[in-house]
């Protein structure tokens, strides 16, 4: 599976961040996370009701990073939680059973415990050198990977870096799926680039 992640810094050349994920979704992502840590609440609610319906008329789920109000408003499937937000356990309270919860880890400890409080998924990484700006700190490496996929019982996503030419590799390490910003966002044709990552992960029998 793969998981785009938004962050509109990411976008060249002038185009709309809405534009480019038709192009992704188009390109056959299934799975889109709102993560635009800029926008006041008045401003993420007005982009998050516009995601929700580009995703539901390619029938992709939308998750919010952060925002469990901005989801529940925006009637997004679900919230992409930080370290230092509210926990799993807390959100799960207000979003129920049938919202998806999904958590940032950056160690195995993390990962662990993102378990253990609820979660559904987890993103685990930098795996790569991530050419995103915002510091996500050192790659961690495929054998944290591996180490972290061995140890949850939860699908893990592989992020930072991870682009068609590295996938293959991330999901061999156990990852069920990728987490991308740049390798689309960043793409001059971004429906391209999420085929050609969503082929190379096919091949590895991933859905
Ligand atoms: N968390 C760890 S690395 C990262 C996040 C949000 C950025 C991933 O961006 P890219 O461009 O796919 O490397």
């Amino acid at each position: 599976m793969l998981y785009l992640i938004t962050d509109g810094s990411s976008v060249r050349g002038g185009k709309d961040l809405v534009d480019k994920v038709i192009e992704a979704l188009k390109g056959g992502v299934k799975l889109v996370q709102l993560r635009e840590k800029d926008l006041g609440g008045r401003q993420l609610l007005e982009l998050a009701l516009r995601m929700r319906s580009v995703t539901r008329g390619y029938g992709a789920r939308l998750l919010i990073n952060d925002r469990v109000d901005v989801a529940l408003l925006s009637d997004a499937d679900g919230v992409h939680l930080g370290q230092s937000g509210i926990s799993p356990y807390e959100a799960r309270k207000v979003l129920g059973e049938a919202r998806l919860i999904g958590v940032s880890a950056h160690s195995l400890k993390e990962a662990v415990r993102a378990e253990e409080d609820g979660a559904d998924f987890v993103t685990f990484g930098p795996v790569y050198r991530t050419p995103s700006k915002a510091g996500y700190g050192p790659p961690v490496g495929l054998p944290a990977l591996k180490d972290a996929c061995s140890s949850v019982n939860i699908p893990l996503f592989a992020i930072g870096g991870v682009k068609a030419e590295n996938v293959k590799e991330a999901l061999a390490a156990g990852a069920f799926g990728a987490a991308v910003i740049s390798y689309i966002l960043a793409s001059a044709d971004a429906a391209r680039s999420a085929r050609d990552i969503i082929e190379e992960m096919q091949t590895r029998g991933a859905r």
